[in-house]
């Protein structure tokens, strides 16, 4: 292995997590050009002093070629990754199939795909075989790397197999795994052909995490209804072994938000949006344009507002900037279409020539520029039909200190559970309810702004992503020395 370093004084921390927080780019036969992409999890986990992190994650690209593949791991290395190399095929079958077609779409109440459900159903077992496939490539490289008293931290839905993995190569190596979606109730999951064999392999964890308590309790609930095991209030047991079931709802760097608002580049863009929008209320969405985040039913409550508030036509402006995902995708494609084709229309509706209701961007913001977004913002509209937990309504209301603007949240993101008392809480599918309460919020008093917000600041600013992970992180290292004094005893 071309992977080296120096023995940390601090505990090692591998996190697996699917992706590597880099894109890596090919430059020649043995050179590669990488960038970290600062995701949530990386901010999170550079955050964290008390343990020494290394990621092991597939980099996204093919590498069939050992030269490229041993010029790869030793870039990466630099930044303290480790590749797992998927050949495309297997890409196909458990990236593309069995964790986008069937997890996702499952553990977000959507059901499978419409259009090809059959063809879905048909290759439920080749996918669950490559999914399995994948995992164990993961705990390979896991095992390979792998040092006595290093704590293993593995991440989200492409992963629930590697748990059952990476114990069965070492039963004492300290195992969490950490779900990033949802987990739906046990009367959805009872639907998976692979449902039993999928809990196992995560019970074989010694720790599982979900954001919020309410997923907690239906992975306990399916674990009791669909395996017969019996559920305490510590979590799962099973013949005398306990695995521990906790909810640990993630946050944000959110000094990082608050710093970036002093940055001159983002303070003149603060003072070219308020130009540019003066005299109307700005109100924002930020999203992956994802079936997940209920884009359409955000923008046709915009347009019903718009209907029943005439007056408020050439206040408001709706800026909705959304990252295109999974963009090979049909089923995402016409996301795109059908989002396109209602701005289009409720631009046409109640455009003038100067002025448009809806700016839609297909795109990713930079972080200067979302930071000056959230700042400027009036009210922001967070309506996903299901979300784990939801990070933007959390930066929104970092940016926020001196506007003290409105957040109004899905009840179905796991945000709510924890910024509920000062958002508006919205059923998304509603559109009525949801057109009544963009009114509410452009017209609430700023007494009541004011406490709405400092409740979610006060949230927001205590439970940061580091905070997170370090509660994760040292609960399972409890969590195994308990399981021990209960084993000696
Ligand atoms: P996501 O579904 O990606 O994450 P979210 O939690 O909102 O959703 O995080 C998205 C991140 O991407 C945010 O940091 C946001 O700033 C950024 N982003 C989104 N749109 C952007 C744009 N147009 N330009 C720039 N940046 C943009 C998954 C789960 C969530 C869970 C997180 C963390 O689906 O429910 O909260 O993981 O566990």
């Amino acid at each position: 292995c071309e992977y080296q370093d120096a023995r940390p004084l601090r505990q090692r921390l591998l996190v697996v997590a699917n992706r590597l927080p880099v894109s890596a780019v090919r430059r020649g036969e043995d050179s590669w050009s990488l960038e970290i992409s600062a995701g949530g999890l990386v901010t999170a986990l550079l955050g964290v002093k008390e343990f020494e992190a290394r990621w092991i994650g597939w980099a996204g690209v093919n590498v069939p070629d050992e030269i490229g593949q041993k010029a790869l791991t030793r870039a990466l290395a630099e930044k303290r990754c480790i590749p797992v190399f998927l050949d495309e095929e297997i890409v196909h079958q458990y990236y593309n199939g069995y964790c986008n077609n069937i997890l996702w779409p499952l553990f977000h109440y959507l059901g499978l795909p419409q259009e090809d459900r059959l063809a879905t159903t048909r290759s439920f077992q080749s996918q669950f075989a490559a999914y399995k496939k994948a995992n164990q490539m993961f705990a390979d490289v896991v095992n390979k790397h792998y040092e006595e008293g290093d704590v293993v931290w593995c991440h989200d839905y492409h992963l629930m197999f590697l748990p059952k993995c990476l114990k069965e190569y070492n039963s004492n190596m300290k195992v969490g795994w950490f779900l990033h979606t949802p987990f739906p109730s046990s009367e959805i999951h009872r639907t998976l052909p692979s449902r039993s064999e999928l809990l196992r392999s995560v019970l074989a964890a010694d720790l599982v995490g979900f954001h919020t308590y309410d997923y907690a309790r239906h992975f306990v609930s399916a674990c009791t209804r669909i395996l017969g095991l019996e559920g305490t209030p510590e979590g799962v047991e099973d013949q005398g072994r306990l695995t521990r079931v906790a909810a640990f709802p993630i946050g944000i760097d959110s000094d990082r938000f608050i710093r970036a608002l002093e940055v001159p580049q983002v303070q003149d863009h603060i003072k070219e949006l308020k130009e540019r929008f003066s005299g109307r209320k700005v109100m924002l969405g930020v999203d992956r344009l994802d079936m997940i985040k209920g884009i359409p039913q955000k923008i046709l409550a915009f347009e019903k507002f718009l209907e029943e508030n005439s007056h408020w036509r050439d206040k408001v402006v709706l800026l909705q900037i959304a990252v295109p995902t999974r963009t090979d995708v049909p089923e995402y494609q016409k996301l795109t279409s059908q989002v396109h084709e209602i701005v289009g229309r409720i631009n046409g509706r109640f455009g003038t020539l100067t002025a448009v209701p809806i700016h839609h961007l297909d795109r990713s913001l930079d972080f200067h520029a979302l930071c000056a977004l959230y700042a400027v913002t009036d009210v922001a509209l967070v309506t996903s039909l299901r979300d784990g937990m939801n990070l933007v309504s959390y930066e929104f209301v970092a940016c926020q200190d001196s506007k003290k603007g409105v957040l109004i949240l899905s009840e179905f993101a796991g945000a709510a559970q924890s910024l509920g008392a000062g958002a508006i809480l919205v059923n998304p599918w509603n559109i009525t309810e949801v057109a009544d309460s963009i009114r509410q919020a452009l017209t609430m008093s700023c007494e009541e702004r004011e406490k709405r917000h400092r409740h979610n600041f006060a949230h927001v600013k205590t439970h940061t992503a580091q905070e997170w992970a370090e509660t994760f992180v040292s609960e399972l290292n409890d969590t195994v020395i308990e399981a021990q004094l209960r084993t000696r005893q």
